[in-house]
């Protein structure tokens, strides 16, 4: 076996972010980039000689040379098996899923999310634990000391491994085993939904769905779940190849990227369901006909209608949301009388919550919904649940919505997103805001008046970590909120989030317009932070 140990340097910006390290293609190309990342990795972990990792991607460009890379990398530090999925793919879904099955050390997933793919676009790198999710901040923390201090790193010299085909190869004394991306995971999804009743569902003629996998990741699971298992017709995956381009689009399930399904959803012959997934498959976006559901409201209404779901007839244990989704779902809590946890922006704080049993639902506003079933957001879990919903109810999703929003009282809600902002004024908006915080408390802006302003910090009620500096809340007396938040995972300059909420519990006044709904809260918005001026945008890029 030729291990070869190669110098390096250290590069001081791989500091991971809110979802792992996530770069332009080009940076992670530059010589020893990618390997002092995985190297970092490495090191960070103890006594994993001899272990599985589980190793895939979302497809997207530079995937296939990063897993030979990795493959190589493995080897040569003395893991003892790689499960890698078939031409490199795997969903963060069923990354996760594999981990747990198998009981691996951990994994490894090549993914930038909805970022778009190619040559000049983005790349990313994730580490998961060995149950299944995202590695905590401490584990993160330790990988970017290393990677701060690393000198060298362990390659073998070899040629590339065929991970085309499925079964078992050597890679010095390292095994590499090809495994089926998609069988595991559909396995999975049959044990926790009524498969049979959405497949009479979804072949009674009287429904009809569409499902865009937007080029990315989802395409062979849709197809294999939809519309060989549950017996769609054939089209009702849309874009169902995963190319390495994402075909050019920009793979975030949103009323925005996902122009091409909202047209179809909100067309002349639309169909009764729409669903859309991202780049890696843990996203959602769940559309009626003509109608848009919104992401807090979905988590809200799924947690309300779990016990028609098998896997979930035995009840719920509770609920977390990050903290700037809607408090919809702490409604729904309230009514079942179990807990409902608020934790910051980032999958890998639901994790501790979950393997203690404390949650079995979480949800955040950026199109995330899952389950304790992993430990990873799940796209088509989310797409599977409002089937199983629908199948069950035989309402659309417009009046199932509306008819939670009867029971609970709606919470607009809306994100804008000032994307590409120059960073020293995203920073100067925080810091500013940062200071006019304590003085906030009491004072009137027409009809609201602020109850509290503060830094959200998180203490995990599990290991008692804390994670301060989450977003700035200002929450009005009456259950309105305004968060302000620097993104965790772009690349480019800085984005801005600014998340707005309302309560209204009267359902004579439910069908307005979220823009409408929360006009004043978003002019609000501005005479606190002076977004317009300090972003030197009129408009956010993005609003969801
Ligand atoms: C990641 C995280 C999510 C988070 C989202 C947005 O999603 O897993 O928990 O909500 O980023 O984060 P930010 O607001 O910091 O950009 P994904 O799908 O990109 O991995």
């Amino acid at each position: 076996m030729n291990v070869c140990t190669l110098s390096t340097h250290p590069f001081n910006d791989q500091k991971p972010g809110t979802s792992g390290l996530r770069k332009s293609v080009p940076v992670f190309q530059q010589p020893h980039y990618l390997e002092n990342f995985i190297q970092s990795i490495f090191n960070s972990l103890q006594d994993y000689k001899g272990q599985t990792l589980v190793l895939g991607g979302d497809g997207r460009y530079y995937n296939r040379e990063a897993i030979q890379i990795i493959l190589k990398m493995a080897a040569a530090n003395g893991f003892g098996r790689i499960k890698v999925g078939q031409h490199g793919i795997l969903s963060t879904p069923a990354t996760s899923v594999a981990i747990r099955k198998y009981q691996t050390f951990g994994g490894i997933i090549l993914s930038a999310s909805h970022n778009p793919a190619g040559p000049t676009e983005d790349f990313g790198v994730k580490y998961n634990i060995d149950n299944g999710g995202p590695a905590p901040e401490k584990v993160t923390e330790a990988i970017y000391a290393q990677s701060q201090a690393i000198d060298s790193y362990k390659i073998l010299d070899a040629s590339d491994v065929d991970v085309d085909n499925l079964g078992e190869s050597k890679l010095g004394e390292m095994v590499v085993e090809v495994i089926d991306s998609v069988s595991d995971y559909a396995e999975l999804m049959e044990s926790l939904f009524d498969f049979d009743r959405i497949h009479q569902f979804l072949t009674s003629g009287h429904f009809g769905m569409c499902f865009d996998a937007l080029h990315a990741v989802t395409g062979p699971y849709a197809h294999r779940i939809f519309e060989q298992l549950l017996g769609a017709p054939t089209g009702t995956v849309r874009n169902g190849t995963p190319l390495e381009d994402f075909g050019g689009g920009h793979p975030d399930p949103n009323l925005v990227y996902a122009h091409d399904l909202v047209k179809i959803v909100f067309g002349e012959q639309a169909p009764d369901f729409g669903a859309a997934s991202d780049g890696d498959g843990d996203r959602n976006m769940i559309l009626g006909r003509r109608f848009f559901v919104n992401p807090s409201d979905s988590l809200a209404v799924l947690a309300a209608n779990a016990k028609l779901i098998p896997g979930y007839q035995g009840g719920l244990a509770g609920i977390a949301r990050s903290m700037p989704t809607s408090q919809a779902a702490d409604r729904v809590a309230a009514k079942l009388g179990i807990d409902c946890y608020e934790t910051p922006t980032g999958w890998k704080f639901f994790g501790n919550l979950m393997d203690a049993g404390r949650v079995t639902l979480c949800g955040e506003e950026s199109f995330g919904t899952g389950s304790n079933h992993i430990r990873e957001k799940d796209g088509l879990w989310a797409v599977l649940f409002w089937l199983n919903i629908l199948a069950v109810r035989q309402q659309s999703v417009e009046q199932i919505v509306r008819n939670h929003w009867q029971t609970y009282g709606r919470n607009y809600y809306s994100r804008h997103d000032y994307e590409a902002v120059n960073s020293s004024r995203a920073d100067t908006l925080m810091e500013n805001l940062h200071k006019i915080m304590p003085t906030l408390k009491g004072k009137s802006f027409g009809r609201y008046e602020v109850e509290y302003c503060d830094d959200f910090s998180y203490t995990d009620p599990i290991d008692g970590s804390v994670s301060q500096h989450q977003g700035i809340r200002i929450g009005f007396t009456d259950g309105s909120r305004i968060v302000f938040r620097l993104s965790g995972t772009g690349t480019h300059g800085a984005t801005l989030r600014v998340y707005l909420e309302s309560y209204e519990p009267d359902p004579a006044y439910q069908s307005l317009d979220p823009q409408v709904a929360l006009k004043e809260l978003i002019a609000l918005a501005d005479e606190v932070a002076h977004i317009h001026e300090l972003t030197c945008m009129a408009e956010p890029t993005v609003i969801t």
